[in-house]
C-alpha cells in the first residue's frame, strides 16, 4: 500500500527552533493523524539542515566544531517536537551517511548524464538565505552596498570555478507540468508568481562551491562541497531510501525511529504534500522538480506554502529580541492550546500575527468557554443528577448537522484549511450550548426527569463529536475528553468511525468519568 507522505521543511540548525518551525510540523502532524484516522499509512517526515556557511558560521562564534553545534540543535528540535506530540515517523539529518550517500550518488548519476557540467560562477550571494542573486534582483545600489531582496542583509560577490545543474532547460517542462497539475502549487494564490519567475526563463543552477568545506564532498570534483539547497531538497528523497540499495557496502543508516525496512521507496515516492513556508516555494516547485525530472523520477503531488508569522506587528528576528520560544507558550498554555491556536488563528496559506493577548482571548473564549464549558455543563448535570449514568439511547437530534459538517470538514481538510475546520468545530460546539440554554436541562431534571436524560443524551453525541474532531489537533486532550465520557479505548484508534458515526459508536449506560476540568481559565 502506498503511504500517504507529508514532510516539513528541514530546519537549519544555526539557531534555536521557533514557533514558525513549530507552526509548520504543527500543521503536518495535524494532517499526518488525520490521514491515520482515515486508516492511511502515513509516512511523516521532518528533519535538520546541517550544512553550508550559515552554519559553519554559527559554529565558529559558539567556539564549537559544526557536528557538535549540529548535533546540539538538532536534539533541540527533537525534543521541541515530543513536548508538541509530533507524530514524526522519522527525522532526517543532512550529517547521516544515508542522506550524505544519497546526494553523493545523485550528484554523479546526474553528472554522467551529462545534467551536471564545469562551469565559472561569478555571481551574488546571501549567506543567511543561502541564496543566490542577479544584480538587477537586489536591493540597495553599488554605492552604499547590495543587499539581498529576500532578508535585506549584505550580499557578497562569489566568483569560483563551479559544477552547474542544467536548470534553464526544464523550464518548459516546469511551466507543462503547473497547468496539467493545478495542485502542485498550493494554494493558488501563491501559483502565478513562480509561473512568472519561470517564464521569465531559468539560468543553471550552480549546485558545488570551492570555497565551503563544511558541505558534502562532490564525489567526481576534488575540493569541492554540495550547494547545500541541492543538499538539503534530497533529504526527501534520502528518507525513503532511495539509491542506497544501489550503492555496495553501504550501511543502510535509518533513523532509531523506525527500522529501515519500514517506510521504502516505492512504498512512498511520489510525495503527497511538501509543508513549506512561503520563502522557500520556489525552491520547492522549480529547482526540485527539475532536480526530480532529471532524475526521471514522478513529481511530488503537491507544494503548500504557508504565510508567515510576525509577532505583535513585527518581523520575528534576533536584533529585535522578539523571537517567540515555543517551550515558554507550551509552559503556559500547555501544548494543545498552543497547536489549537496557531491553526485557529490565521488560514493556513496567509500571514498572520501573533500576540499574548490573541492567544489568550483564544484560549479563555474558544478552549475555556464554548468547548471546555460545554463539556463540563453537561458531565456536571449526569453526574448529580443520573449518578454519571445515561441510559436513553439519543434520537440523533445533531446527525443532519454533523454529516454536514463531517463534509465540509473533509473537504477542507483536502485543502489544507484548517482554520475552517476548527471553525466548523466550534460552530457544533456552541450549537449545543444554545441547545442547553433552550432546553434548559437543570430545571427539566426537576419537572421531567426523563426528558432532561434525553436532552443530555443528545448533547453527549455531540461531545463524542468534537473530541474525534479535536483529536488531530490535540492529541492529549483529546484523549482526555474521551476519557471524561467513560470511554477506555485509545481514541486515535476510533476516531474516525466516532467522528463520522457518534452515534453508532455509543452504548446507553457508560458511566461518564468527569476528572478535573479541560481549560481552566487563563487572566
Ligand atoms: O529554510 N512564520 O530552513 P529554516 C511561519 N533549511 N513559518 C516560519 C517562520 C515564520 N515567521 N519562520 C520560519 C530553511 N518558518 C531550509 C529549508 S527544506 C529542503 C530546507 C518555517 O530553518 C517555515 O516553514 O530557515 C519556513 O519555510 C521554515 O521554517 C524555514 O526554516
Amino acid at each position: 500500500m502506498k503511504s500517504f507522505y507529508i514532510t516539513t521543511p528541514i530546519y537549519y540548525v544555526n539557531d534555536r527552533p521557533h514557533i514558525g518551525h513549530a507552526y509548520t510540523t504543527i500543521a503536518a502532524d495535524v494532517l499526518a493523524r488525520w490521514k491515520r484516522m482515515q486508516g492511511e499509512k502515513v509516512f511523516f517526515l521532518t528533519g535538520t539542515d546541517e550544512h553550508g556557511s550559515k552554519i559553519a558560521q554559527a559554529s565558529l562564534q559558539a567556539g564549537i566544531t559544526p557536528e557538535a553545534y549540529a548535533t546540539r540543535t538538532a536534539e533541540e528540535f527533537k525534543s521541541l517536537w515530543k513536548l508538541l506530540n509530533i507524530s514524526n515517523d522519522d527525522f532526517i539529518r543532512t550529517t547521516e551517511t544515508r542522506h550524505i550517500k544519497t546526494v553523493q550518488a545523485i550528484l554523479t548519476r546526474l553528472y554522467d548524464q551529462g545534467e551536471i557540467y564545469k562551469g565559472f560562477y561569478e555571481d551574488w550571494y546571501c549567506v543567511a538565505c543561502e541564496s543566490f542573486w542577479l544584480e538587477n534582483q537586489l536591493k540597495g545600489a553599488a554605492s552604499s552596498g547590495w543587499q539581498c531582496p529576500e532578508c535585506a542583509r549584505p550580499v557578497e560577490k562569489l566568483k569560483e570555478e563551479s559544477y552547474f545543474f542544467k536548470l534553464s532547460k526544464y523550464g518548459d517542462r516546469l511551466l507543462q507540468h503547473y497547468k496539467e497539475n493545478p495542485d502542485f502549487l498550493s494554494p493558488y494564490h501563491r501559483a502565478q508568481e513562480m509561473i512568472q519567475f519561470v517564464r521569465q526563463g531559468l539560468k543553471d543552477l550552480s549546485v558545488s562551491r570551492l570555497k565551503e568545506k563544511w558541505g558534502i564532498p562532490v564525489p567526481f570534483a576534488l575540493g569541492h562541497t554540495a550547494y547545500v539547497w541541492f543538499d538539503a531538497l534530497i533529504n526527501y528523497l534520502s528518507a525513503t531510501h532511495y539509491e542506497l540499495k544501489s550503492l555496495a557496502g553501504i550501511e543502510d543508516q535509518a533513523s532509531p525511529q523506525i527500522s529501515s525496512s519500514n517506510f521504502k521507496f516505492e512504498e512512498t515516492w511520489p510525495c503527497d504534500i511538501h509543508f513549506v513556508g512561503k520563502e522557500i516555494f520556489r525552491f520547492h516547485t522549480v529547482i526540485w522538480p527539475a532536480m526530480l525530472m532529471a532524475l526521471g523520477l514522478p513529481l511530488p503531488k503537491k507544494v503548500f506554502a504557508h504565510g508567515w508569522w510576525t509577532v505583535e506587528g513585527d518581523k520575528m528576528s534576533k536584533s529585535k529580541g522578539n523571537i517567540v520560544d515555543p517551550v515558554e507558550v507550551c509552559k503556559e498554555f500547555g501544548a494543545d492550546s498552543f497547536r489549537y491556536f496557531l491553526l485557529r488563528e490565521m488560514p493556513f496559506g496567509a500571514d498572520g500575527d501573533f500576540s499574548k493577548i490573541a492567544l489568550l482571548k483564544r484560549y479563555n473564549f474558544e478552549l475555556a468557554n464554548d468547548l471546555g464549558n460545554l463539556f463540563s455543563r453537561i458531565l456536571t448535570l449526569i453526574e448529580k443528577n443520573f449518578s454519571g449514568v445515561i441510559r436513553k439511547m439519543p434520537k440523533g437530534f445533531f446527525m443532519p448537522l454533523i454529516l454536514e459538517k463531517n463534509k465540509k470538514i473533509t473537504e477542507s481538510f483536502e485543502k489544507s484549511a484548517f482554520q475552517e475546520v476548527l471553525e466548523d468545530g466550534l460552530s457544533v460546539a456552541r450549537e449545543a450550548n444554545r441547545y442547553l440554554e433552550v432546553n434548559a436541562p437543570w430545571k427539566l431534571v426537576k419537572t421531567n426527569p426523563e426528558l432532561c436524560e434525553s436532552v443530555l443524551a443528545e448533547t453527549l453525541i455531540v461531545l463524542r463529536w468534537l473530541s474525534a474532531l479535536y483529536h488531530p489537533f490535540m492529541p492529549e486532550l483529546s484523549q482526555r475528553m474521551w476519557q471524561q465520557l467513560g470511554e477506555l479505548s485509545k481514541l486515535e484508534e476510533v476516531a474516525m468511525k466516532v467522528f463520522r458515526e457518534p452515534i453508532a459508536t455509543y452504548s446507553p449506560g457508560t458511566r461518564i468519568q468527569k476528572q478535573e476540568i479541560l481549560f481552566p481559565r487563563k487572566a
